[in-house]
């Protein structure tokens, strides 16, 4: 099995090329769902947990105290800790209302977050509207596949289409948000949510797996951590044991 960094010399997307070889040059394939809604606890994760990640996911809409200065300083800390920002906005309508969606508005998320994603539900069309703004800026976009809650339709068929209409964007789709590796292409990332130490989930439908299962089992890249760690009494000694549990995963796959 290729290591992060060879399959970085495959890619074309600059942020693909980008993340697989930060994550071999910093020995991490965690990234942190910082599911915080003030500005400062969410950059206080930033900072503290910045050198543990390879990527910082947001929910950059549920931040109450909300400026354009949390943005400016999340990129520095981006710098400063060599890690990448992934809003995680999951995008679901046609291709021109994204377009808005994507640059305009308040957070302007093209300008700041190297990675969203997007639902394949629309078709094709979502892809393309995302692509006119992201690519000339070099940015990546993942498609969701799979989700980690119970019940989930994304599954069959719908996942088969959603393949499907990555393989034919590969110059901006970087990969998806599913629970394994769907297709054995180097240059396709695959971030697994619905992660913990321990497996089992929480009252609203989210269910667990450990980064072992994740990432050696089902052949994930990265794991995507919330709760098990920013809810830890020590998050960052909780967000270093993810990170050798999913670093030892990944040594024993290659
Ligand atoms: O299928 C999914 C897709 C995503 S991106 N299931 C998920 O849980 N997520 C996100 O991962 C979710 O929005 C949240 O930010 C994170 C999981 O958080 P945790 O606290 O349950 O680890």
């Amino acid at each position: 099995m290729l290591s992060y960094s060879q399959r970085a010399d495959l890619c074309s997307n600059p942020t693909a090329i980008h993340l697989l070889k930060l994550m071999d040059r910093k020995k991490t394939n965690l990234c942190i769902a910082a599911d915080v809604v003030m500005k400062d606890e969410l950059l206080k994760i930033a900072d503290e947990l910045g050198p543990e990640i390879c990527i910082l996911k947001t929910h950059i809409d549920i931040i109450a105290d909300f400026d354009a200065d949390l943005l400016i300083e999340l990129q520095r800390f981006s710098e400063k800790h060599d890690f990448l920002l992934f809003e995680d906005r999951k995008f679901a309508d046609i291709g021109n209302t994204v377009k808005y969606q994507y640059q305009d508005g308040i957070y302007n998320i093209a300008d700041w977050a190297h990675i969203t994603n997007a639902h394949s539900v629309p078709g094709p069309g979502i892809i393309q509207g995302l692509k006119e703004v992201g690519l000339p800026r070099g940015r990546g976009l993942l498609l969701l596949a799979e989700m980690s809650s119970k019940g989930t339709l994304a599954k069959g068929n719908y996942t088969e289409e959603t393949l499907k209409m990555a393989q034919e964007n590969k110059d901006f789709v970087i990969g998806f948000i599913t629970m394994r590796q769907l297709i054995d292409d180097p240059c396709f990332i695959n971030m697994t949510p619905g992660v913990q130490l321990a497996t089992g989930g929480d009252t609203l439908g989210q269910q667990y797996y450990t980064p072992e299962k994740v990432i050696k089992e089902n052949k994930s890249d990265i794991i995507i951590v919330g709760r098990g760690i920013y809810e830890a009494d020590n998050p960052l000694a909780e967000a270093k044991k993810y990170r050798e549990a999913g670093w030892l995963a990944y040594q024993s796959r290659t």
